[in-house]
């Protein structure tokens, strides 16, 4: 689905003196794929039913979003499977990402019109819209913003509209939060990542993605006015909603 060609990721394999905080800078724009698909398990799953999703809900004439697109993985999911008269939007705020969409996008025959907005997806007008996609993207919002996030989506999506929330989330208890943690670890290390490579990710993202209990979406979902909500996907600590207005 990802039309990048894959660089393998090895930012954090050599011991790093000082530990920067995570950015979207170029050099995670260009190991990117790679870097989501050995990071979070079930990414590619996710992205096949964007695809699914998108021709069930998408209308014609209507818009489709993709909020924190990266490279547009999920734009092209969506893509492939909307009314050629949809207008998708993807849109993120890290330049690094978006060149390599762009080439992406320039890669790919879909009919239906694409346009790739950089822009702080707080700020993003969402309007006529049939879709909306956050594929692991509302855990880098400040936890204070993420309702008013959501009720923006809700109000600018038609009628049936649906939402796409993908996250990774936290578990309720420590002993819960223990054991998830130490299978996610698990996890990376089966695709191939070392422990110090894990260690050095986790303190890079530490206080940069902020994830919340699979229990708070479904209630901020409910906050901001989805009628419906259903988890359509949960593999260890990572979960995907869909939210029908
Ligand atoms: C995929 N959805 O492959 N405004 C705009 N963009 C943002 C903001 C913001 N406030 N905060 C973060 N981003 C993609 C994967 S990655 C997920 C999404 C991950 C962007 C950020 O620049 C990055 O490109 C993306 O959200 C998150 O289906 O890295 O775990």
């Amino acid at each position: 689905m990802n039309n990048t060609p894959s660089v393998t990721d090895t930012l954090f394999a050599q011991p790093l003196e000082q530990l920067q905080r995570f950015r979207f800078d170029e050099h995670v724009a260009r190991v990117f794929a790679d870097m989501i698909s050995r990071s979070v398990p079930g990414y590619d799953l996710t992205l096949s039913m964007i695809g699914v999703l998108a021709a069930h809900f998408a209308q014609g004439d209507s818009r489709c979003y993709d909020l924190g697109c990266s490279l547009g993985a999920s734009t092209l999911a969506m893509r492939h499977r909307v009314p050629a008269s949809c207008h998708l939007l993807a849109i993120d705020n890290s330049m690094a990402m978006l060149e390599r969409c762009r080439d992406n996008l320039r890669r790919d025959s879909g009919a239906a019109r694409v346009d790739i907005i950089c822009a702080d997806i707080q700020q993003a007008v969402i309007s006529n819209a049939s879709m909306v996609t956050l594929n692991f993207t509302l855990q880098f919002v400040p936890a204070d913003q993420r309702l008013d996030m959501l009720q923006r989506i809700h109000c600018g999506l038609r009628p049936g509209g649906a939402l796409v929330l993908s996250e990774k989330t936290a578990l309720p208890g420590k002993s819960q939060q223990q054991l998830f943690e130490s299978l996610h670890h698990d996890f990376k290390r089966e695709m191939g990542y070392s422990d110090l490579e894990v260690a050095q990710k986790r303190a890079a993202l530490d206080q940069v993605l902020i994830p919340d209990t699979a229990a708070s979406h479904m209630e901020r979902l409910h906050k901001a006015g989805f009628k419906e909500v259903y988890t359509w996907f949960q593999c260890l600590n990572f979960a995907s909603w869909l939210a029908i207005k």
